[in-house]
């Protein structure tokens, strides 16, 4: 079946034009300057629209136990949520738990995922025990499972945290089969001398989980991280969800001096404050509990984030979507902030608030297609499969509406949360429809996918190795 895409605005790496695109099946079969097309084919009409390749959420945490529980989202109710806000593709993060065979905790995360996901997906693996038979699994899934990349914690001593002598084998051995370390930049052992400290002077609520997590300890991390990776002969390093100004500083630095230093960071911090949410009256800002945790509103940072997306510092917005419901779950830390499970739901909402930074001048159009679908696509090993309206590509097609708005509520998303972060927040622009693979699986907020369509995609190596 061939579909002519026709009136839009195609974004992409050389910026914003006219142009029409051809699908056939699966992927994109030929882009038209307007009206040359083919007439026997059926079309699409995007007047007056952005034609941008779908979102890459490189960032996500379906099913992650945590803290007692596990994320609501499965990757049926996420990866549904998702195409609803213009992400068709996901890279959720395989758990090997500390102890456990790496290989056993990729089979449990493909058993998770199989059959259940309604765009397609890739995995990165979180290490929780660096060890010799983990640093050979390392080379297995490179070389055999298409996993190229490896999360590990400088945070949460005794769950997923490794130590500097772990971190620096993990990244040796990165460096030598060309995987990328993406790594938590939080000094886990002094945050848990001060959450000791916080609460035993009685500073219980929600509040503290922020105080307790100081920016300097997520900057101290960022900058022992890149002085291990350069000790590992400049492995590939990636920081997640990079908060704070004096890490990003830290990582502007790296890569002024050239090295292969990479961040991303997530849309909570560059719209939620520390005062404004984590700081809500009573127990509600346990909706906000996350980690890295939101920032002060009194300092610079979220200034300093957006910049950084212009400048490329950071690199890759992604949303580190790890979502627990205030019933239940954020309720498990009435009483003791360390208790309340980590994390913020956002997978529908990326593409939407990134938006909005081009509407609030922040942001080119050019930076928000990167940083939301190409960047990510390059970066962990998907291109030019994924991430660019390119002949040859996947197919999976976003139409925007900059004229449409989008209002934020827990009473219209679909992920499974009891509550949204973003309540209330008007977007001005609208995704009105998602191509995955060649088939629209959503038309002006109708869903015509099906659980299980959704394909694991095995991923080569980062395209910006040096
Ligand atoms: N941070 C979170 O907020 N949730 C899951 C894990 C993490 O590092
Ligand atoms: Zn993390
Ligand atoms: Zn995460």
């Amino acid at each position: 079946m061939t579909l002519l895409i026709t009136g839009g605005t195609v974004i992409g790496p050389t910026g914003a034009a006219p142009a029409d695109v051809l699908v056939d099946g699966e992927t994109i079969a030929a882009i038209y300057t307007p009206g040359a097309g083919p007439a026997d084919t059926e079309t699409m009409d995007a007047t007056g629209k952005y034609v941008i390749p779908g979102g890459i959420d490189a960032h996500t945490h379906m099913e992650l136990p945590f803290g007692g529980t596990f994320a609501s989202d499965t990757f049926e109710t996420g990866t549904k949520a998702a195409a609803f806000g213009g992400t068709t593709t996901i890279i959720d993060f395989a758990v090997q738990r500390t102890g456990e065979v790496v290989q056993d905790g990729l089979a449990a995360w493909h058993a998770k995922a199989d059959g259940n996901c309604h765009v397609d997906y890739a995995f990165h693996m979180i290490l929780g025990g660096v060890d010799d038979d983990s640093l050979k699994a390392m080379d297995q899934l490179v070389a055999d499972e298409g996993i190229t990349s490896f999360k590990l914690f400088m945070a949460y001593p005794g769950v997923f945290y490794s130590n500097d002598g772990q971190i620096l084998r993990a990244m040796q051995k990165a460096r030598d089969n060309g995987a990328v370390i993406m790594m938590h930049a939080e000094n886990g052992i002094a945050i848990d001398v001060l959450v000791q400290q916080a609460l035993a002077r009685g500073e219980t609520d929600p509040i503290h989980h922020g105080l307790t997590r100081p920016e300097a300890l997520e900057a101290e991390a960022t900058n022992r991280a890149i002085m291990l990776a350069e000790v590992a002969q400049d492995c590939p390093l990636y920081i997640v969800h990079l908060s704070a100004s004096r890490a990003l500083a830290a990582v502007a630095a790296a890569r002024d001096a050239g090295r292969n230093v990479f961040a991303e960071t997530c849309p909570q911090y560059l719209y939620l404050t520390l005062e404004d949410q984590l700081g809500a009256p009573g127990f509600e800002g346990a909706k906000w509990v996350c980690s890295t945790p939101l920032r002060s509103k009194h300092e610079s940072h979220q200034k300093d984030l957006w910049q950084g997306l212009r400048t490329n510092d950071l690199a890759v917005v992604s949303t580190d979507h790890c979502p627990f419901c205030f019933k239940d779950q954020k309720e498990l830390g009435i009483g003791d902030f360390s208790k309340i499970p980590n994390g913020i739901g956002g997978v529908e909402h990326r593409v939407d608030l990134l938006y909005q930074g081009v509407v609030d001048g922040k942001l080119s159009l050019r930076r928000w297609v990167e940083t939301i679908a190409t960047t990510p696509a390059r970066m962990f090993g998907l291109y030019p499969r994924k991430g660019v309206i390119a002949p040859g590509s996947d197919a999976d097609i976003v139409v925007y509406d900059p004229n449409g708005r989008t209002r934020i509520s827990v009473e219209t998303h679909h992920m499974n949360m009891d509550h949204s972060a973003y309540e209330g927040y008007e977007i001005a622009g609208k995704v009105d429809t998602v191509i995955s693979r060649g088939e629209v699986i959503v038309r002006e907020g109708a869903y015509h996918g099906a659980k299980g369509r959704g394909k694991y995609l095995p991923r080569g190596l980062s395209s910006y190795l040096v």
